[in-house]
């Protein structure tokens, strides 16, 4: 793969990772994806421009910088400012769509975005389209009937959908280990039929391969696939949630395995980028983030009149 690749892949992840430390630094109001952007970069980067995302909450933010979102504005909509692409009527990172062909969490109840996703897909067959669409979702919304639906209705009317499981080792407070019957995602999709592959979800070059892999294949009109890709939470389910339910050491393995610090590792090692290369990229990185970031924090809130054009009414 060219050593361009490489560098983009790894430009991607710093940007997702500081953009959600620089949010964090403001407003903790996040459910950060820190150490999952291997899964999020790779999936995500894997799109051809057509390509329709479908991205699970956590991570939505990384996603959409991936697929060319502008980091300013997305700040400004995470923190509710008028600057925002919903220009404050939205806050949090629950996002609405910052980038093209992308679908935000438009419902709270996990599992709903498999379903559009699926639809989409079938609208693309209808169409007679080449896009592909590509959907991720946590290890807890794995165990949501409308992925056993979806998969069903993928499966038998070949549509041209990737399902990502980004399996962060956790719902909350709840270990996928006790969780998931069996134990085995993939075998769950391949008894649907399909191709299902396990990644390294910290190995950003995997996931970027083989979801890359899976699009093609989908887009030639060989069907859906499933992808697991197993990672670490490496913060709480949100910020200041103490994560009693799990130990230090546990999280400082993962910590060891982290996906920037891998592809780091291999470019170095590979030739592609030198040490100071990469930390010539990341403090790059660093001072776009910080003045993307000040900006919109320094940005106007809303009017209330035009996020809420009836308020009198309810003054009533
Ligand atoms: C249908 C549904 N059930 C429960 C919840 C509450 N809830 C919000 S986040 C979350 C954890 C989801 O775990 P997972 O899918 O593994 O994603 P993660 O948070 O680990 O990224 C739960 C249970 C919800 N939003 N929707």
């Amino acid at each position: 793969m060219s050593s361009l690749i490489h560098r983009e892949l790894l430009r991607r992840m710093f940007l997702g990772r500081e953009t959600e430390r620089a949010i964090i630094e403001i407003d903790s109001h996040l459910h950060p994806s820190i150490g999952e952007e291997a899964v999020i970069v790779g999936t995500f980067s894997a799109l051809d421009t057509d390509d329709v995302a479908v991205p699970h909450y956590r991570g939505a933010l990384v996603a959409s910088l991936a697929r060319g979102a502008d980091v300013r504005k997305l700040i400004a909509g995470v923190l509710g400012r008028a600057t925002g692409p919903t220009r404050g009527r939205q806050r949090g990172d629950f996002c609405g769509a910052f980038a093209p062909n992308f679908f935000g969490m438009f419902s709270g109840t996990l599992g709903a975005s498999i379903g559009y996703a699926t639809g989409s897909a079938l609208a693309a067959k209808l169409d007679g389209s080449r896009e592909v669409t590509v959907v991720t979702f946590g290890d807890g919304t794995a165990n949501a009937g409308v992925l056993y639906e979806s998969l069903n209705l993928a499966a038998m009317m070949k549509l041209p959908v990737v399902f990502v499981c980004q399996n962060n080792q956790y719902a909350v407070s709840m270990p996928a280990a006790r969780a998931i019957a069996g134990g085995d995602l993939a075998a769950r999709a391949a008894a649907f039929g399909m191709r299902a592959t396990d990644v390294d979800g910290n190995d950003v070059m995997q996931v970027y391969g083989s979801v890359g892999d899976a699009i093609e294949r989908a887009r030639d009109g060989a069907g859906p696939a499933f992808v697991h890709a197993l990672t670490y939470r490496q913060q709480g389910h949100f910020v200041g949630d103490r994560s009693l339910y799990r130990s230090a050491d546990e999280a400082e393995i993962w910590k060891q395995r982290d996906p920037i610090r891998k592809l780091s590792e291999t470019v170095v090692s590979a030739g592609i980028m030198s040490d100071d290369e990469v930390r010539a990229l990341r403090d790059e990185i660093v001072r776009e983030v910080a003045l993307a970031a000040t900006a919109a924090r320094d940005d106007p809130m809303p009017d209330p009149a035009v996020v809420i054009p009836d308020l009198n009414a309810y003054a009533r």
